[in-house]
Order: C-alpha cells, then sequence, then structure tokens
C-alpha cells in the first residue's frame, strides 16, 4: 500500500529537456493538463502529495523517479546518468531527508536513474542502460542487500527503442510483471509470471500499480483489456506530452 507521493511541477521550458524520440514538441498548456491529471489520478488512488517547487535550472527535473528509489525500509539516492540531471537530486536531498533521516546514495563514478530500477516485491531489477552503469548498478545492490533485497541485473544497453529498464517493465503485483514483447523470452523474467504488451502498444509497458488501480497511458485497448480480464482496475491517463519528452508514467512521482 502507498500512502504518499512526491510530485515536482514541470518548469516551463519542460520542452529544453533531453529526449531521443521525435514524436513533436510539447505544447506546454498540454502539458499542464496531464500532469494535472496525473496528480489528481495519484489522489483519487488515495495518496497524499508532496509538492517540489518547479525549477527552470532543470527542464527534466519533474521526472522525479530518477532521482532516489524508495522502499519500504529506507530510501537511496540515486546519481542520474546525464549530466544535465545530476543537480536535480539536491533537490530531493532534505524532503527526502526529512521523511527517511540520513540516506544511503550512489556515489562517482556510479550513476543509477531511478527509471531502471524495478521493485518486484522483495526483489528489485536494476537495469544496466545508457544511463545506469555498472558501477552504480554494483553500488545500488549492496545498498538494497543491506535493506534485506535481492537483486539481479537485466542488460538493456544494446535495445534502441528504451531509455530505462522501466520504459519496457513494470512490476503489478505478487508475481506479476508487465513486459514489452522485445522483452519477451529473456532469461532474466523466468519463473514470473509475464503480461505481455503487443509490439504496437509498446509505450503501454511503463504502466504504475498504485494500491488498487493501475495507471496506464491512454490509448492502448488491447493493454487495458488484457488487464481488465486479470482483475486489474486500470486508469488511463493521456500521457501524449510526456511521452515526446521519453517519459512515463511512472517518471512523473515518487511513490511509498
Ligand atoms: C530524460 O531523458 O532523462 C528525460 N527526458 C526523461 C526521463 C524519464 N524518466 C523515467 O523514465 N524514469
Amino acid at each position: 500500500m502507498f500512502t504518499r507521493a512526491i510530485v515536482k511541477r514541470p518548469a516551463k521550458n519542460f520542452a529544453d529537456g533531453l529526449t531521443t524520440v521525435d514524436f513533436g514538441v510539447p505544447v506546454w498548456a498540454k502539458v499542464v493538463e496531464q500532469y494535472e491529471k496525473y496528480c489528481a489520478a495519484l489522489v483519487e488512488c488515495g495518496l497524499t502529495l508532496t509538492w517540489l517547487d518547479e525549477d527552470e535550472r532543470f527542464p527534466d527535473s519533474t521526472f522525479v523517479e530518477d532521482t532516489a528509489v524508495i522502499t519500504e525500509r529506507g530510501a537511496i539516492l540515486m546519481r542520474p546518468g546525464a549530466r544535465e540531471r545530476e543537480g536535480e537530486v539536491e533537490a530531493m536531498r532534505p524532503v527526502l531527508e526529512g521523511i527517511f533521516g540520513k540516506m544511503p546514495e550512489i556515489v562517482a563514478p556510479g550513476t543509477v536513474d531511478g527509471g531502471d530500477i524495478c521493485e518486484a516485491g522483495e526483489h528489485f531489477f536494476i537495469g544496466l542502460s545508457h544511463r545506469t552503469n555498472e558501477e552504480g548498478a554494483r553500488q545500488l545492490a549492496a545498498h538494497l542487500q543491506a535493506l534485506g533485497y535481492t537483486s539481479s541485473t537485466v542488460d538493456v544497453r544494446m535495445m534502441t527503442s528504451i531509455l530505462h529498464l522501466k520504459s519496457g517493465i513494470a512490476w503489478i503485483g505478487d508475481r506479476t510483471l508487465v513486459l514489452m514483447n522485445e522483452m519477451m523470452g529473456r532469461a532474466e523474467f523466468k519463473g514470473w509470471d509475464l503480461l505481455r504488451v503487443t509490439e504496437k502498444e509498446s509505450y503501454a509497458a511503463n504502466c504504475v500499480r498504485v494500491n488498487d488501480r493501475v495507471l496506464i497511458a491512454k490509448g492502448y485497448e488491447d493493454f487495458e483489456g488484457d488487464l481488465k480480464a486479470r482483475g486489474f482496475d486500470p486508469l488511463a491517463l493521456d500521457m501524449s506530452e510526456f511521452r515526446k519528452m521519453d517519459g512515463g508514467l511512472s517518471c512523473l512521482s515518487l511513490r511509498f
């Protein structure tokens, strides 16, 4: 059960952030509208929100998930792999310290983006990506082990279709992992109950279980139907403007 989430409003220069996709420039009015609906959805799921001020120094800083990993047993500060985003952690630090006290953190030369970390109950999948390096993954695995969790790595560096591990997978409870088609058959997920997302609905793989609901991107009807067929209760949100900046549902909040 989650009771809280930390969110950070998009800055006016959101469109100046990093992106690898070519879906056009985000339309500011739509960014604001979609963001408000996203936050309202978290509240609808029962969460109390902590708002951080927007920060134009970091156009990607609304994607708060990349700055920390929060577990039931404590939080860990990340060290984002894009130089432009490194400074974002400093705004998050006092907020998390106020809640969790002093935290372990990833230090140089390690880098880890929270978007590469998929919690699955007692186990964590750590994506090795162009943002998360082997040293960062090693440090994080040690911090998680100290908290009593197991972890394993999933190398996605050869994949051009995703930025982070969680662009392609999500844990939605018990032994169930949502997996983009391209990752089906990978040995790392053997023994898990897999819910496949078809090639054409790939973006929908970044979904978020929040208490009784599963937040999903709007417009992916096959996936929505598959979730319902398994007894889940999806809540669909338009993510078009965040997708333009390589963002998804999980990136926009830290839930705990
Ligand atoms: C970036 O490239 O860092 C941002 N434009 C998108 C970050 C998305 N974060 C996430 O998936 N956790």
